[in-house]
């Protein structure tokens, strides 16, 4: 009986102690990947740092990628809290070099991730690549690292990033925003920015874009209760309403109009001309 009751003690005791160290780990779990729902597109190894690369997308691809970063200390085997990053993306180009639009680094709810936006507007090839430098802020210490970067075109071909000369002589790159197309009225947004130099890409403001969605495959139909874009303050993009009324191939036709109602590139949709030369493609 004694050892009966010893035994039960035991089960008892050793039940109590799995259940208590099984609460215990909860707190390890921090180690789970944050970012494990996202694609990792780049390691960069620096300063026996790993610098991790998240994105929304499989590869860098022109037009928007929304980043995210971690950086990992290698000698302590955990990622760095309250870092403060700089980036620069640099394309070298057989002719010059330039960079493209992109957003600060910020911090997110999580301490060790940070994010950010970059648009790539053209892709790299054989002879033309980009770096992507780094500058960051760890522990009080400043640091720098460069990597080189494989900016893809999109796997569908479709254009989702524009980048002309204006008729005001500027340059623009513009690009929009990812969504999932569906036979409704769609939020639809758009980034603009102005290349100032080959380095600065300001966000442009209070601008206007009209919108004309049109199926080339269906005697170029269009669609009604769109509307054009106007510039929101808040986030910086340009929102309207996109009215798709079935699926298959739409052609989104642009015309940029500044502040003064004068047109910076694109043109109206008629019977002799079936698309604007500033466009976005789509197909669902
Ligand atoms: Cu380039």
């Amino acid at each position: 009986m004694k050892t009966i009751k010893t035994i039960i003690a035991v089960i008892l005791l050793s039940i109590s102690i799995t259940s208590c160290s099984e609460e215990d780990k909860d707190p390890i779990i921090i180690d789970e990947n944050p970012l494990a729902e996202y694609n990792l597109v780049t390691n960069v190894d620096a300063n026996n740092h790993s610098i991790e690369i998240y994105s929304e997308q499989k590869d860098f691809t022109i037009g928007f990628n929304q980043l995210f970063i971690r950086i990992k200390d290698n000698d302590m085997d955990t990622y760095i809290s309250n870092a403060s990053i700089q980036w620069k993306p640099v394309m070298h180009m057989t002719e010059m070099m330039h960079s493209c639009p992109k957003s600060d680094v910020t911090k997110t709810e999580n301490a060790t991730v940070y994010t950010g936006y970059v648009v790539f507007q053209m892709p790299g090839n054989s002879e033309e690549y980009w770096d992507l430098e780094l500058e960051y802020t760890a522990n009080g210490q400043v640091y720098n690292a460069i990597e080189k970067i494989n900016v893809k075109a999109p796997l569908d071909g479709k254009r989702r990033v524009n980048s002309f000369v204006g008729e005001d002589d500027s340059r623009y790159v513009m690009a929009m925003m990812p969504f999932q197309p569906e036979i409704a009225v769609n939020d639809f947004e758009i980034m603009v920015f102005k290349m100032e130099n080959m380095m600065n890409f300001p966000v442009v403001k209070n601008h206007k874009i009209v919108l004309d969605p049109r199926m080339p495959g269906m005697g170029n139909h269009g669609s009604p209760n769109n509307e054009d874009l106007v510039f929101d303050v808040g986030s910086g993009l340009y929102k309207g309403k996109l009215s798709l009324t079935m699926s298959g191939y739409w052609k989104l036709n642009l015309i940029l109009v500044d502040e003064n109602a004068a047109i910076i590139k694109g043109e109206t949709i008629t019977s002799d001309n079936e698309s604007s030369s500033l466009f976005f493609e789509i197909e669902f």
